[in-house]
């Protein structure tokens, strides 16, 4: 889950005090500035009272590994499409490059804990399953709100700058919550608190001021696998490594191109991320449901009709996600997702919804509805289709489909 459409939010140091009062190093501040303990103190009451959940810092040097291992991550390509991630490799390996100033690093914790297991809707396979993180408001946005807050205050009280980080900038925030103690970065590569399980978002918020640090959280994995084994597409080429590639968040909300053939039916209803690792995790039995109301789920978006997805046209679509992370992907593509989906939801009562988006304007649709009826239509109705409409199709790729579903039609009536 990415957004790379913002700056980060700077705050300049509240003014130094003229002979007012001496700070513990011996500089002169104004009445009611702070420093070491009792900043952090204060800050961290603000920071709650504004609703996140979980508050640690960590100095700017505490992931040595990181650069190593973010490096052979890249070289490996797990990144897939998201070049940005190898662009900003350098800074984002180290805070101390994106901003040499810094001396002090504090991530936050918001709880988003589903009130229920959301895995139970995965078996309605006519409804289409969106991650928990996006059935309501975008987090970026409320949780950029909150840490501006925070920040604002931080910088009220010292005499020190402050930028704020979530997710938008090269942060690698799940390290760097490691090394704050904020949790430990599980098998599944998420970071998981022993207070809130792993449903949690994290942000950051960079500061001049020198805070106490506190202490790295240990792996408390153990033995346990769940979520390696879980994973429907196999995304995990070892524990605690995620090849974006593969993993169903990455192929739903980042990738913009064709869904690769043999991923597909891995996915199954998902049409929005995934939960699938997050939600076996054992550390959940900690979790409570999220406290922030525009986090907490929306009816109107978990477990939707993909007959009703499936008709959504470009202004629908706006209007219906208006708000919502849904939005960012566009309607091409969330409808090329809803198409997987209904290839694998098995009901042939779909298939008109598929048949209809075979004239659809845009490619990615076209491609996926051929695929989708290839899986839900008998082959002579397959046939039919396309000798309706081959002759007319420009684009290679969905041309690529055809064929494929073509062959696939061919094998099953050759079938004894
Ligand atoms: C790119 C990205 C994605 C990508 C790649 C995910 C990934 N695992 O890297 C995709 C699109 C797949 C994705 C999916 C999701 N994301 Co995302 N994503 C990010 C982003 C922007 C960068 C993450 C990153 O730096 N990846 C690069 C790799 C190299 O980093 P890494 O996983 O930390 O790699 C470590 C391990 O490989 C480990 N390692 C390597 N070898 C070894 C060996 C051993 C022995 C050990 C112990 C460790 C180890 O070291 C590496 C460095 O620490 C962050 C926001 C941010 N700025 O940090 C959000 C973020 C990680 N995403 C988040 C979320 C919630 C999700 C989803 C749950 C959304 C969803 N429901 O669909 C899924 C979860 C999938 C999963 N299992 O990871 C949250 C996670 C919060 C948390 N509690 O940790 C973040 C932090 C956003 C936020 N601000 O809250 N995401
Ligand atoms: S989010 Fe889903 S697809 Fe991605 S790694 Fe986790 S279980 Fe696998
Ligand atoms: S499911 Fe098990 S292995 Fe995976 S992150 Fe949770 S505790 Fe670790």
């Amino acid at each position: 889950m990415v957004r790379q459409d913002q700056v980060p939010a700077i705050f300049s140091r509240a003014p130094r005090g003229s002979g007012a009062g001496h700070g513990t190093d011996g500089s002169l501040r104004q009445p009611g500035l702070l420093d070491g303990e009792a900043l952090k103190r204060a800050f961290t009451e603000r920071a709650k009272a504004l609703g996140f959940d979980a508050v640690r810092i960590a100095r700017p040097d505490a992931i040595p590994l990181a650069p190593e291992r973010l490096k052979s991550w890249l070289e490996a390509g797990h990144h897939g499409s998201m070049e940005w991630m190898q662009d900003t490799a350098e800074r984002r390996s180290d805070p101390r490059t994106l901003w040499p100033e810094v001396r002090s690093v504090i991530l936050l914790g918001l709880n988003y804990g589903p009130a229920e297991n959301p895995l139970v809707e995965l078996a309605r396979k006519d409804r289409g399953y969106i991650s928990v993180y996006a059935r309501n408001r975008d987090y970026h946005d409320v949780i950029k709100g909150k840490l501006k807050e925070a920040a604002g205050f931080l910088a009220s009280k010292a005499s020190s700058d402050v930028k704020v980080f979530v997710d938008t900038a090269p942060v690698m925030e799940k390290p760097l919550a490691e090394a704050a103690g904020l949790g430990w970065q599980g098998k599944h590569t998420v970071v998981i608190s022993r207070d809130y399980g792993n449903w949690l978002f994290l942000g950051a918020i960079f500061t001049t001021a020198e805070l106490p640090a506190d202490g790295p959280e240990r792996d408390h994995c153990g033995s346990c696998r769940r979520c390696l084994d879980v994973c429907p597409t196999n995304a995990f080429p070892a524990p605690y490594q995620l090849n974006a590639r593969r993993c169903i968040s990455y192929l739903t909300i980042e990738h913009k191109g064709h869904i690769p053939a043999d991923l597909r039916t891995g996915i199954g209803n998902r049409i929005f991320g995934c939960d699938d690792c997050l939600a076996v995790c054992p550390w959940n039995k900690f979790a409570q449901a999220g406290r922030e109301a525009r986090l907490v789920q929306r009816e109107d978006l978990a477990a939707l009709p993909l007959a009703e997805l499936a008709r959504l046209d470009d202004p629908a679509f706006r209007t219906r996600f208006s708000g919502t992370p849904i939005k960012r992907t566009g309607r091409d593509r969330f409808i090329r997702n809803v198409l997987v989906a209904i290839g694998n939801s098995g009901d042939l009562r779909l298939a008109e919804e598929a048949v209809r988006l075979l004239d659809d304007a845009s490619p990615l649709v076209r491609a996926m509805a051929v695929w989708a009826i290839g899986r839900l239509l008998p082959p002579e109705a397959v046939a039919r289709h396309a000798d309706e409409r081959l002759a007319q199709e420009a684009d290679l790729d969905v041309r690529e489909e055809w064929s494929r579903a073509l062959q696939g039609a061919a094998l099953t009536e050759a079938a004894p």
